[in-house]
């Protein structure tokens, strides 16, 4: 394969940006080699800038639902655009996107949209203090949400990647209110609850963990998560900025049947474009400037065109046989990633629910990132590079969950697991 010219962009961007990237984990540094840079998308695929083709299961890590560039999204963010990039100012599409979001979410009555996931969860920690007016916030070890000061403890994503030590810059005084568990653990969150009582605001988590690999919630967790809070007057926040529109059209909460006081939201709901948003119920949600005290505020929040691919990607996906479809084609290219492994005598272990899925290369059960921890990352490396020789294009990091779309097709998992078949008989050697 060659590369030449993403390696020499990549080597031109070290002088121009930290890394050479604009975030972390696409800087490939934990699976070795250079990065692929992107020329454009369509479908299923990524072409980079030497013309090789890629079957791609990042989907700009998460958005691309719909397959990338979808037909009717485009067409519509065309029209769109005649009128303008940015407002600033009250918009229509803006009470559609959220009549759309408050429809198919169970906990969300009222919502605000803003830019990024990031965003969405740094205002959603302010409202779970200003509505409770305490401090503390209890998150899981390997849950990410956000670079936000707050959760930037115990954190996944890149920080899990990189293997990074909680980052210099955030003030002690600010990680001291949060607290952390394992994940799956709901006697960790008792036992904190006891130690700070009427201190704890509320507790965040993902739902089904992408950030730290793919990690599902064990029965009873999300429900014994429910209680607890309630139990010790704390708010329950599910960040569904990976699962909200993929684990289910309501999410993981409509899943698995357990609703949380507040939700954020992201990537799907933007189309591919830059979004972000919090809901939950009215009461709560009145909190938040101008209908209440906590203050909260964005420039290009409520986009038009964020709001136009947002509205057509959910009526795409809200049609029948949707999540049939992407649950069944992610079933069958998980079940397949894990025969090819076992055909070759590596240890796996992992899940796929929806279109998300996630692997270990170590024996199970991984229940929470203590576990996840245990997963070969040299060989996940080796793994990475014999599949993008391969045409096929995972996320560079062992502890990021893999996402399937609408556009992937029989040909596209066939052609991808014959790549897994060759690529996990070549590293075991
Ligand atoms: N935080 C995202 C992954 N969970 C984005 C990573 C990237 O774009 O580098």
């Amino acid at each position: 394969m060659n590369t030449s010219l993403s390696q020499n962009i990549f080597s031109a961007a070290q002088a121009l940006m930290p890394g050479g990237v604009s975030s972390p984990v696409r800087a490939f540094k934990s699976v070795g080699g250079q990065p692929i840079v992107f020329d454009r998308v369509k479908g299923p695929y990524a072409w980079d800038v030497d013309g090789n083709r890629f079957i791609d299961y990042v989907g700009s890590w998460g958005p691309a639902i719909c397959g990338h560039a979808h037909p009717e999204v485009t067409a519509s963010l065309q029209e769109a655009l005649e009128k303008g990039t940015s407002f600033g100012a009250p918009c229509q599409l803006e009470n559609k996107l959220a009549e759309m979001v408050i429809d198919a979410v169970p906990s969300v009555e009222m919502v605000r949209f803003v830019n990024s996931g990031t965003e969405a969860c740094m205002a959603v920690l302010r409202l779970m203090r200003a509505y409770t007016g305490r401090d503390k916030v209890i998150k899981f070890e390997g849950c990410y949400h956000g670079h936000a000061d707050m959760f930037l403890v115990k954190a996944g994503s890149g920080v899990a990647t990189l293997g990074l030590p909680d980052s210099p810059g955030v003030p002690r005084s600010t990680t001291a209110n949060t607290l952390t568990a394992p994940y799956n653990d709901l006697e960790a969150v008792k036992e904190l609850f006891a130690e700070n009582p009427d201190a704890i605001s509320g507790v965040i988590l993902e739902p089904v963990v992408g950030n730290a690999g793919f990690i599902t919630p064990e029965p009873g967790f999300l429900e014994g998560l429910r209680e607890l809070t309630k139990e010790n007057g704390a708010l329950l926040v599910f960040d569904e900025v990976m699962t909200g529109f993929r684990i289910s059209y309501g999410g993981a909460q409509a899943r698995f049947g357990v609703t949380p006081d507040l939700t954020t939201l992201g990537k799907v709901i933007g189309g591919g474009l830059p979004v972000g948003a919090y809901g939950g119920s009215t009461e709560i949600m009145s909190m938040v400037a101008p209908a209440g005290p906590m203050y909260q505020a964005g420039t290009l929040s409520g986009n038009p065109l964020a709001m136009t691919a947002g509205i057509k990607t959910l009526e795409l996906l809200r049609q029948d046989g949707t999540y049939e479809k992407l649950e069944a084609t992610t079933k069958k290219l998980f079940e397949g990633i894990l025969q090819s492994a076992k055909d070759s005598g590596i240890p796996i272990t992992g899940s796929s629910i929806s279109a998300m899925f996630g692997f270990y290369l170590c024996e199970g059960p991984v229940r929470n990132f203590e576990e996840a921890k245990a997963t070969n990352t040299e060989l996940f490396g080796k793994l990475h590079r014999a599949m993008l020789e391969r045409g096929v294009y995972l996320a560079p990091s062992a502890f990021e969950a893999g996402f399937t779309s609408l556009a992937h097709s029989e040909d596209d998992i066939n052609a991808t697991l014959k790549a897994f078949q060759e690529s996990f008989a070549e590293i075991q050697k």
